[in-house]
C-alpha cells in the first residue's frame, strides 16, 4: 500500500454546513442513513466528491433528492456533483456484531460502541473522514436496547428512539455512538460560567459500584482546567462509557468519551494504586482533549502531536498539582526513557511530526505522546510560565474551532513572547535522542562547562542537526550546602561553553528536573553522585544521582564480574531513613533499574547485553542489598504500615509502595514470610498484589496463585492482573513454558485486547523470559500475533513493537528474533497495520 505523505497534503473539495445520521441498530445487519449538506470549499481544487468507506454495503444514494450512482473503488467512492451546494443523501448496511477489530461500530457483551480515531468512521457511512472536515451532528438511534447515547445534548427520547445533537463542529473521529443494557454513576458540575452539566459514567449493571473515583477525577479535572487553563466546557451533559473490549486506554469523543473499562472500575479490593493513579490521569487527559483536540483539532494525521503531546502534558500537570509533582515528574522521565528512548533507539525512530506513515494507528506512539509532551513542557520552561499562558490564551482564541498544525501552534508563543522559534522547531522534524556530553575545566574560581550534543542517524536520517536543549543545572558544595541555585542554561550549539563562578569541590547538578529529553553523559564520581543522592535540592537529581549509582555498580557487576558496590549501599541508607522525604520519593529512590533499562543502557554504551548475566547482576545487586539494609527495610516494613480503611490518596499509595518495595527486599530474607502473612491479611488490591509479586519472585507462589484465582475467578479486570503477573514474575527459563500453559486456560479470552495483552505483554516485559536461551518466547509471541492479525490488526501491529529491540543484542538473538518477525510478515492476508510494522523493524 502506498505511504501518506505530509508533503502531499491538499484542502478537501467541499464544506460541510450539517450531518444528520440516523442508525437503526441490529447485531448484523445494521442501517446507517446520513444527509450531509455540503458546499464547495473556496480553497479546494473541485471535482469530483471522493467520500471514504470501508466494508460498507451502500443500498441507496441520492443527490438533492434524485437517485445517483456512485462509482464504488476500494477505500471509498466517487461521484459527480452539481458545481454549487447540495445535500448527499446515502444508506448503507453494517455488521458490528463480526466486527473483532473494534474500529467503527462493533459490539461487546451486547453492547454497541464504536471507536473512530483514527480512521474507524468510514467504516459507519461513506464520508470525508479527515480531522479538517467540521460538521455539527444531529444522530437518531433506534434500538430496543435501554440506554442510547450520542455526542452532543439529547435532544429527545421516545419509545425505542432517541435524538441527540451536537452544536460544536467537530470531525468525524469525534464522532461516538453507544447502545446498551447499561446504569449511570451520576453527578452534576456547574462551570465557572454557570452552565449546569449532567454527569455520568456509564457501566454494566454490577460495576456500578466501581465509578466514584472516575466521577471524582472527572470533576476534579474540570475544575483544574477551569483554574489553570481558563477553560470551561460547553454542553449540558458529559458522559463516559465503560467497555471491556477496546484497543487502548480510552477515547475523547465529544460529550461522550469511551474507556477501556480498567480505566475507569476502581474499588479498593480490586484496583491497585498504580490503577488509582492510571484512572485518574487518563479521566482529565480524555476530559482536557476536550480544548486541546476537540474545539481545537489537527489539520491532518501528521498532526497528531498537536493535541496529544499538549494533552499528555497537561495531563501530566494536573497528576503532579494533585499529587506530587516531584514524584510524577521522575515517572514521567523514567517512562519516557523506558518507551520513548527504547523507539528513538531502535528501527521505529520518527520524529514528532512523522512525514509519511502507511497506516496511521501505528504512529500513536511514545514519541508522539510522551516526546511530544517534553515539547510543550521545554517551550514552557523557555518561556517561562506567565508567557506560557498568555501564548495559551492566544491559541484558544486564534484558533477555537480549527484544524491546526504544529506552525499554527509555534506561530502563537513566537506572538505571544517574540521568541524566534526556528530552531526549537527542529525537535518536531528530527527523530532520535540527542546525547549531551559534559565536560568541566577549572580555573580558580572560574568552572568552564563544555556542552557537547549529537544525535544519532535514525532511519531516513543520517545527519542530524543540532536543537535547542533548555538545561537547568545547579550545584552543591562539598558540605552539602547549596551552592547555585537552579538556572537555565540554552544549549543551542554542538559545541558550547558555558562559564561559572565555583570554588573547589563545587558538584554541579545537570539536567534538573529532567529539562531536556536528552541522554546526558558525564564522568562523574561515586562521591560526587552520593553527594547529590544526600543533598541535592532538585528531586529529580537527586533521584537520578541514586539511579546512576546504581546502575554503574549493575554495569560493573555485569562486564566485570565484580560484587555489589558497598558505596551505593551505604549512600541508600540514610535516604531511606529521611523522614522528611515523601515515602513515595523513596520508593523510587529504592527501586532497581529494570533489566530492560540496563539492556538499553549497556547497548548504547557500545557493550552487547547478555540478557541472562543482566538478570544475574540484578538478583546479585538485590540480594546484597536486602542483606545490608535489612535491619531498616524491616524497620520501614513496620513503620509504613497504615491502620484504618483504604484511601488512593498519593499520601497513603506513598506509603504502600515504600512498604511493599520493602516486603519484595525483604522476602530475600525470610523467605517470604512476611509476603504470606501479607497475602492472607490484605484488605486491598495494592497489598494483595506486592505480596503476590514478591512470592512470585522467589519461586513460592503456587498456592498464592491458585487462591487468588479462586478468589477473583468473577472479576474479569483482576483475573487480567492474575494472567499478567504470574508471566511477568516467571523464573527467566521458565517464562514463556508459562505463557503458553495460560494460553490453554479456559479464561484466555485472546480476542480481549486487554487479556491477549496480560500475557503476551508480559512476556515481552519479562526482559530475561522473553530473551531466554533458544527463542522459544520468540516463537510463541510471533504464532500468536499472526493468530490475532486477521481478527484485530491495531492491537498486533503495536505489540509487535516487542520486538523492536532486536538490534541491540547478539547475533544468535538477532537472528531468531528476525526470523520471528519474517514469519509474521510472511503470513498469508497479513493486515496493512502489522505488515507495516514489520518492514520497519527489519529495515
Ligand atoms: N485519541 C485517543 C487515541 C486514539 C488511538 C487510535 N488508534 C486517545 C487519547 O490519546 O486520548
Ligand atoms: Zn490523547
Amino acid at each position: 500500500p502506498r505511504a501518506t505523505l505530509l508533503s502531499e497534503y491538499r484542502p478537501f473539495s467541499h464544506l460541510i454546513d450539517a450531518v444528520e445520521l440516523d442508525f437503526r441498530l441490529a447485531p448484523n445487519a445494521t442501517r446507517v442513513r446520513s444527509r450531509i449538506a455540503f458546499r464547495p470549499n473556496p480553497a479546494g481544487e473541485g471535482g469530483p466528491l471522493r467520500l471514504d468507506g470501508e466494508g460498507l454495503t451502500l443500498i441507496s444514494a441520492r443527490i438533492d433528492g434524485k437517485d445517483v450512482a456512485p462509482r464504488i473503488l476500494p477505500g471509498g467512492l466517487v461521484c459527480e456533483v452539481p458545481d454549487g451546494p447540495f445535500t448527499w443523501e446515502a444508506e448503507v448496511e453494517i455488521d458490528p456484531a463480526s466486527n473483532t477489530a473494534l474500529e467503527g461500530l462493533y459490539m461487546s457483551n451486547g453492547m454497541y460502541c464504536t471507536q473512530c480515531e483514527a480512521e474507524g468512521f468510514r467504516k459507519i457511512t461513506y464520508y470525508p473522514d479527515r480531522p479538517d472536515v467540521m460538521a455539527p451532528f444531529t444522530v437518531r438511534i433506534e434500538s430496543d436496547l435501554p440506554v442510547l447515547l450520542s455526542n452532543g445534548n439529547p435532544a429527545s427520547r421516545e419509545g425505542g428512539v432517541a435524538e441527540w445533537h451536537d452544536p460544536h463542529p467537530k470531525p468525524a473521529y469525534l464522532f461516538a455512538l453507544v447502545a446498551g443494557d447499561l446504569v449511570a454513576h451520576e453527578d452534576a458540575f456547574t462551570t465557572m460560567e454557570g452552565r449546569e452539566v449532567a454527569l455520568a459514567v456509564w457501566v454494566r449493571p454490577g460495576d456500578e459500584g466501581k465509578c466514584a473515583y472516575a466521577m471524582d477525577a472527572l470533576i476534579r479535572s474540570m475544575r483544574w482546567d477551569e483554574t489553570e487553563y481558563g477553560r470551561p466546557y460547553d454542553l449540558d451533559v458529559f458522559n463516559i462509557v465503560a467497555v471491556d473490549d477496546f484497543n487502548m486506554g480510552a477515547m475523547e469523543n465529544k460529550g461522550l468519551n469511551i474507556f477501556n473499562s480498567r480505566y475507569v472500575l476502581a474499588s479498593p479490593e480490586t484496583a491497585t494504586d498504580g490503577d488509582y493513579g492510571r484512572i485518574e490521569a487518563i479521566v482529565a487527559h480524555e476530559y482536557f482533549h476536550n480544548w486541546t483536540g476537540n474545539r481545537i483539532t489537527c489539520r491532518d494525521w501528521f498532526q497528531l502531536c498537536l493535541k496529544e503531546g499538549l494533552t499528555v502534558f497537561r495531563d501530566q500537570q494536573f497528576t503532579g498539582d494533585m499529587r506530587s509533582p516531584a514524584v510524577k515528574r521522575i515517572e514521567d522521565a523514567h517512562l519516557l526513557r523506558g518507551r520513548q528512548f527504547r523507539e528513538d533507539n531502535g528501527p521505529l525512530a520518527h520524529p514528532v511530526r512523522p512525514e509519511s506513515y502507511v497506516e496511521i494507528n501505528n504512529f500513536y506512539t511514545a514519541t508522539v505522546y510522551e516526546k511530544g509532551a517534553e515539547l510543550i513542557g521545554m517551550l514552557r520552561r523557555l518561556v517561562g510560565p506567565d508567557a506560557y499562558r498568555r501564548a495559551l490564551d492566544l491559541y484558544f482564541e486564534r484558533h477555537d474551532g480549527e484544524a491546526c498544525t504544529i506552525e499554527d501552534w509555534l506561530a502563537v508563543f513566537e506572538d505571544a513572547t517574540g521568541r524566534d522559534l526556528a530552531q526549537f522547531k527542529r525537535w518536531y522534524s528530527q527523530a532520535g535522542t540527542p546525547r549531551l556530553a559534559v565536560e568541566t575545566a577549572r580555573d580558580g574560581n572560574a568552572l568552564a562547562v563544555t556542552f557537547r550534543q549529537s544525535t544519532p542517524p535514525t532511519p531516513g536520517q543520517p545527519e542530524k542537526r543540532p536543537v535547542v536543549l533548555p538545561v537547568a543545572l545547579g550545584a552543591i558544595g562539598p558540605d552539602g550546602t547549596e551552592l547555585m541555585p537552579t538556572r537555565v542554561i540554552e544549549v543551542t550549539e554542538a559545541e558550547q561553553t558555558e562559564r561559572f563562578d565555583l570554588p573547589e569541590g563545587a558538584v554541579l547538578s545537570i539536567l534538573r528536573d529532567f529539562s531536556a529529553p536528552v541522554i546526558l553523559t558525564r564522568e562523574q564520581s561515586a562521591q560526587d553522585r552520593a553527594l547529590l543522592l544526600a543533598h541535592d535540592t532538585d528531586p529529580f537529581n537527586k533521584w537520578e544521582a541514586g539511579r546512576t549509582l546504581a546502575k554503574d555498580a549493575l554495569v560493573a557487576m555485569i562486564t566485570d564480574d565484580r560484587a555489589p558496590d558497598t558505596a551505593y549501599l551505604d549512600a541508600l541508607a540514610p535516604v531511606l531513613g529521611d523522614e522528611t522525604l515523601d515515602p513515595a520519593f523513596r520508593a523510587l529512590v529504592l527501586a532497581i533499574p529494570s533489566d530492560d533499562d540496563l539492556a538499553q543502557t549497556l547497548a548504547s554504551a557500545g557493550t552487547t547485553p547478555d540478557p541472562q548475566r543482566i538478570d544475574r547482576a540484578r538478583h546479585a545487586l538485590i540480594g546484597a542489598l536486602a542483606k545490608h539494609l535489612e535491619e531498616q527495610l524491616s524497620g520501614l516494613y513496620d513503620a509504613m504500615r497504615i491502620d484504618g480503611p483504604y484511601s488512593p490518596d498519593a499520601g497513603d499509595a506513598g506509603r504502600r509502595s515504600l512498604r511493599n518495595a520493602a516486603l519484595l527486599l525483604l522476602s530475600h530474607r525470610d523467605e517470604g514470610a512476611r509476603a504470606d502473612a501479607q497475602f492472607e491479611a490484605a484488605d486491598n488490591m495494592t497489598d494483595e498484589l506486592a505480596a503476590l509479586t514478591t512470592l512470585l519472585r522467589i519461586d513460592r507462589a503456587d498456592e498464592s496463585v491458585a487462591r487468588f484465582h479462586d478468589r477473583w475467578r468473577d472479576d474479569r479486570l483482576v483475573i487480567d492482573k492474575w494472567f499478567s503477573v504470574q508471566v511477568m514474575h516467571a523464573p527467566g527459563p521458565k517464562a514463556a513454558d508459562v505463557a503458553a500453559r495460560l494460553t490453554e486456560h479456559p479464561a484466555f479470552d485472546w480476542k480481549n485486547p486487554n487479556r491477549f495483552r496480560a500475557v503476551m505483554g508480559a512476556l515481552g516485559a519479562n526482559h530475561a523470559g522473553f530473551h531466554a536461551e533458544g527463542g522459544t518466547a520468540y516463537d510463541l509471541l510471533a504464532d500468536w500475533l499472526v493468530r490475532l492479525d486477521p481478527v484485530n490488526p491495531q492491537t498486533t501491529a503495536r505489540m509487535t513493537t516487542l520486538f523492536e529491540t532486536w538490534p541491540r543484542y547478539d547475533a544468535d538473538r538477532q537472528a531468531l528474533m528476525r526470523a520471528a518477525l519474517e514469519r509474521i510478515g510472511n503470513a498469508p492476508g497479513l493486515s496493512r497495520d502489522t505488515s507495516e510494522m514489520v518492514s520497519r523493524m527489519l529495515g
